[in-house]
Order: structure tokens, then sequence, then C-alpha cells
């Protein structure tokens, strides 16, 4: 049976070997909830970029740019991280390509190409994750972007949620990390978004005023959508 195991850093990857194996990047708030949302709203593709200065630049060829720092969108780009900016009332980007950088889910992406497939989790995606993995039948690392090299809950939460459902097909229980993250899930599963409110980011989120936008990561299920890579951009 392939197992499941949770990296909850990207500074904790040198630890993992990714060849062979398939990994889930997940930054719930807010990277690759706003990736899945992008591409559901028609979205071509997504190129994501540690710099700020590589993603500025591809504003040149077409894209349009987003990027975020410390929260709030970075200066002179079209997009923040917000899932609400691909969604009726902010820009047209039905037919347009993405560039974007954010504080550590693209990094944490980047980190993780060594794996055989790399795909991007949120809990607006999960059953769609699951299948995809259910299929593969490698071993799965789920790449927690955390928060600047920390632990944080929300993205160790879905790591629990995502073990849940693979269950029956992934030894679930062989390390302490998904064991942990599972048991995380099961506290916060009744009322996620009444027990993300006590997490740093969204402390750090709701100074911004960005309630609304994890009201909208918590959600499970809403889009039957993968954003996988494949030749430098998530499609
Ligand atoms: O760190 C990141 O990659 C972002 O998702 C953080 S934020 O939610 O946009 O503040």
């Amino acid at each position: 049976m392939p197992a499941l195991d949770i990296c909850f850093s990207p500074e904790l990857l040198p630890l993992y070997e990714l060849p062979g194996k398939v990994a889930v990047v997940v930054d719930i708030l807010r990277a690759t909830s706003s990736i899945v949302t992008a591409l559901a709203a028609g979205v071509t593709h997504v190129v994501p970029f540690s710099e700020l200065e590589e993603c500025r630049a591809m504003a040149a060829k077409g894209y349009l740019t987003a990027a975020e720092r410390d929260g709030q969108q970075a200066e002179g780009f079209d997009l923040g991280n917000s899932p609400f900016g691909y969604l009726d009332g902010g820009l047209p980007v039905l037919g347009r390509a993405v560039a974007i950088t954010t504080t550590n889910g693209t990094r944490a992406l980047h980190l993780s190409l060594a794996a055989d497939a790399v795909v991007i989790g949120a809990f607006l995606n999960l059953e769609a994750v699951a299948d995809f993995v259910r299929q593969q039948g490698k071993d799965v690392v789920i790449v927690c972007a955390g928060w600047k090299g920390r632990f944080n809950l929300e993205d160790t939460i879905f790591g629990g949620a995502l073990a849940e459902r693979l269950q029956a097909d992934f030894d679930t229980t062989g390390s302490d990390a998904t064991l942990a993250a599972s048991q995380l899930w099961q506290q916060a599963k009744p009322d996620l978004a009444a027990y993300l409110l006590q997490s740093a980011h969204v402390r750090r989120l709701n100074g911004l005023e960005a309630h609304q936008d994890m009201a909208f990561c918590v959600q499970l299920d809403t889009y039957d959508l993968l954003p996988i890579w494949r030749d430098g951009r998530l499609v």
C-alpha cells in the first residue's frame, strides 16, 4: 500500500525523497486556493515565480500579474493573492494567463519539483486531489507552504483532511506528522472556519480585512479541478 506523509514546512523538504512520489503543494491561505479559483474562473494557465521582478516581467508577454508579500498586494501588479480577484467583480480573467508570486506558496511549489507529479491542493478541490493521487498509486507527500519556514495550522489541517479521504487506499498512519495532522483535522472539522480563527495567518489576514477570503478558502469541494505542473506551468 502506498504511503501518505506530510512535510510541515518547505524547510523540512530535504528530509523527504520526492522522486518517485506525488507532491501535493498546499497553501490554504491563500496561494493554492487562489490558483484553483483562477483556473476555475477560466484562466488558461498559471506560472508561479519566487521573485517579484521575474513575475512583473511577464506583463510584457501578455500575462496578468499577481503578487503578494506579507499578506498584501505588491505594488505595480494587476492582482494580489485574494481568490476574489478571479471572481465576479474582479478583473476579467477568462482566457488570460496569470503569472503569480507569493511569500510562501510559490516557493513551496518550486522546491517540490523533484517529485514525479506536482499538483495543487486546497479545500476547494480536495476530492479532485484525492482522485488524482488514488489513480497514481504512488507514495504522496503533502508539502505545506507554512509561513516563512514555520509550521501553520491551515495547511496541516488540509493534510489531515486529505489523509481521511485516502485512508482506504494509503497508509496514513506511518508517520507522526500524518497522525498529528489527522487529529487536528478531527478537531477542526465540525467548524473549520471557527477553528481557524485562532491561526496566526487568519489573525494576520483579519488585520488586513480579509475575513471573506478565509471563509471562502475553507469551503470543501467547490471545484472539481486539479492544477497540475506541466512544462513549467500549472494547467
Ligand atoms: O504566503 C503565501 O504564499 C500567501 O498565500 C500568503 S497570503 O495569504 O497571501 O497572505
